[in-house]
């Protein structure tokens, strides 16, 4: 039978179970990578396990989140995660050193390989043909001891790509559109493979964009083909070895075909504050007041040399602040060689580190109530630090033409208003490679002699707890649609708070506390002070977007037990399972808006139903009511529920 390419890979790293969609399989992983604000807990995870090395082919950790180092605890971390590095055998990236998706293009990503990452947008390596999934840093913990990956069998959607971009319009509009289409939710257990003739016009870097925000959709994960593109970029990096051509086979059997004409695409943007909330710049036209260009979505070597050649000559808009974060150290290299750099500050740009940085909140949160314009992937209201942010998301073509003229406009336009020419950037044959902020692993004999350095704010994340035969709870929060992690638990300045738990747990769903009234943390304390567990109420697409596991982790410390959703998304259900918190869906999902905030709720049976039932009852003791609640779990998630947790778990069975 002709197989997508998602299967070929499959094939080739599956270690159980069969290869049937919507079954549960297990899988090799070649690779992984962690980043600091999710590889603190998964390095804690990992030395847990008491395995002595990494039994990965590769294992890198990456600094690259929390490096504006607001106050002394990151940096605490970071000296945690580079000796812990050099004990277990994973390379160590340096802060400064880029963006984990970016530099792990550039150094490491291999086509046909399968990498687990700590961080959702880990699918950007699918760009040179990786099967590269997002998923928890407990996951990513085993992965780093050999053990497999458990995953559903996908879906696989084919996007046929026909024709080429026009000048102005970029790889970001391809993945904006197929947002459009896809929207983010509903499209869990799916992946999203690329092929057709349009593939070949675009080059590693721009299918990384497309992979990387493939994430939004909400999908295992994205992939492209591996071919001459990608030979060449290989090539580049002086990774010639690492090349190997694969694409599906002709007539490959996908679920669903989508197909886009990228001639016709025109210049699109995410307006506040969904991802896919898509509409044309020319409909979104208004003025700005902050442009930010950067993100592991669009701070490539083209990218940046497409707004630098774009900012030459030119002054930013007098009502714009412009911040431009480049990829990696390599990207900052070159723009900083060949004047691209001098071009972008003489314009008025303010150079940012190559790091997450405003992606994440750290620092360039707008005034309350603008407009902000951003290359980034996300957009969530209240993600940059400002309650009331208008973010819209865009291509860096885009981004710099807002950052001219002052308003999102169709960047067209600077031809017409500035004579500003569509720079042709092409790709680079020979890109200069300078490793030195990438420390890698040292001979077995001196890992065994190297001390791991954890300093005092970094506390050992709480253990899980097996679940009570009969559960009482009560109704913590009623929320609706596409609460995101980042509504869950908040990052920006908060992150400094990733090492240690019971400090972080204080700001579990901050967005929805209110001034003078108990907050979520302290409620949910009380409640298990008294032996009631916490239970959560949510709409459709519960558990969006970010991998961090601490959305599971905090609210399973503050005694969460269950939450109770329309739908849920996938790297969270796992995490919740991983953390013991019991995911379940309504079977009639207009129950949801019979329950109300601070209902007593009851199971009887809870631990019996986690064990074998498809669904339970739950009694609503405040409202007086039942209702009936459905339980996709696996065999796996069942026993790892009922044995307190993942951790618990994995030392049981190895
Ligand atoms: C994000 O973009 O939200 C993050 C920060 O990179 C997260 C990881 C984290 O919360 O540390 C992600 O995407 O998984
Ligand atoms: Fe960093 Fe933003 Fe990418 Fe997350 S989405 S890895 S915060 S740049």
């Amino acid at each position: 039978m002709a197989k997508t390419l998602t299967y070929k890979i499959l094939e080739e790293h599956i270690v159980e179970g069969e290869l049937i969609a919507g079954q549960e399989i297990g899988i090799r992983i070649d690779q992984t990578i962690t980043q600091d604000a999710t590889g603190t807990t998964a390095m804690l995870l990992f030395e847990s396990m008491g395995i002595p090395q990494v039994k990965t082919d590769l294992s890198v950790s990456y600094v690259d989140h929390n490096t504006a180092q607001f106050g002394p605890e990151n940096h605490t971390d970071h000296l945690y995660l580079q000796s812990a590095a050099r004990k277990y055998g994973i390379y160590h990236s340096r802060p400064g050193n880029g963006i984990c998706h970016q530099v792990h293009l550039e150094r490491f990503a291999k086509p046909g390989a399968t990498q687990l990452g700590s961080d959702s947008h880990t699918p950007t390596a699918g760009g040179i043909g990786a099967l590269a999934i997002g998923a928890g840093g407990l996951d990513v913990a085993v992965a780093m001891g050999g053990g497999a990956f458990y995953m559903t069998a996908p879906k696989v959607t084919g996007i046929k790509l026909l024709g080429s971009l026009s000048p102005w319009v970029a790889a970001k509009d391809v993945i904006l559109k197929v947002l459009s289409i896809l929207s983010t939710q509903g499209n869990v257990d799916c992946v999203a493979e690329y092929f057709g003739p349009g593939v070949a016009s675009l080059s590693v870097p721009q299918r990384a964009t497309i992979t990387n925000m493939g994430a939004e959709l909400g999908v295992t994960t994205s992939v492209f083909p591996s071919d001459a593109r990608t030979a060449d970029f290989l090539a580049a990096q002086n990774r010639p070895a690492d090349f190997r051509a694969m694409e599906a086979d002709p007539n490959a059997g996908y679920d669903r075909i989508i197909e886009i004409d990228l001639t016709t695409l025109e210049p699109l943007c995410a307006a506040p504050s969904s991802p896919d909330n898509i509409m044309t710049v020319v409909e979104a036209k208004k003025p700005v007041s902050q442009v930010l260009i950067g993100s592991c979505t669009n701070s490539s070597y083209r990218d940046l040399m497409t707004v630098a050649s774009i900012l030459k000559g030119q002054t930013v808009h007098p009502g714009v602040e412009l911040g431009i974060a480049p990829g990696s150290k390599q990207v900052m290299s070159i723009l900083a060689g060949n004047g691209a750099l001098k071009d972008m500050i003489d314009a008025g740009a303010r150079i940012l580190e190559s790091a997450c940085g405003p992606c994440i909140g750290q620092g360039q949160s707008p005034t309350e109530g603008s407009i902000s314009v951003r290359t980034f992937n996300r957009n969530f209201k209240g993600r940059t630090g400002t309650k009331n942010d208008f973010v819209y998301l865009v291509s860096p073509e885009v981004a710099v033409a807002a950052a001219l003229t002052g308003e999102l406009s169709d960047p067209r336009e600077l031809t017409t208003k500035l004579g500003i020419k569509y720079p042709e950037i092409k790709d680079l044959s020979d890109f200069p490679i300078n490793d030195n902020l990438i420390d890698t692993p040292v001979s077995s004999e001196q890992a065994s002699q190297a001390q791991v350095i954890r300093g005092t704010s970094i506390v050992t994340p709480p253990a899980a707890e097996m679940p009570t035969d009969n559960l009482a709870g009560e109704v913590l929060l009623h929320c609706g649609d596409k609460i995101t992690t980042d509504h869950i638990m908040p990052a920006g300045s908060l992150l400094k708070y990733r090492s240690n738990v019971p400090e972080y747990a204080k700001y579990v769903f901050n967005c929805f506390n209110e001034e003078g009234k108990p907050t979520f943390a302290d409620r949910a304390l009380t409640a298990k002070s008294q032996g009631i567990a916490g239970i959560i109420v949510a709409g459709n697409s519960y558990g969006q977007g970010s991998s961090r596991e601490h959305a599971a982790l905090c609210p399973m410390y503050l005694g969460v037990k269950l939450v109770i959703a329309k739908s849920m998304e996938r790297i969270h259900n796992a995490n919740l399972v991983n953390f013991a918190i019991c995911p379940a869906t309504f079977v009639n999902p207009a129950d949801y808006d019979r329950i109300k905030p601070g209902d007593k709720l009851s199971v009887t049976g809870f631990a019996k139903a986690i064990k074998d039932a498809d669904t339970f009852i739950v009694k609503d003791i405040t409202s007086g009511f039942e209702f009936e609640c459905r339980l996709e779990l696996s065999p796996r998630d069942r026993q790892i529920l009922l044995g307190g947790g993942k951790l618990n778990y994995t030392r049981n069975n190895s």
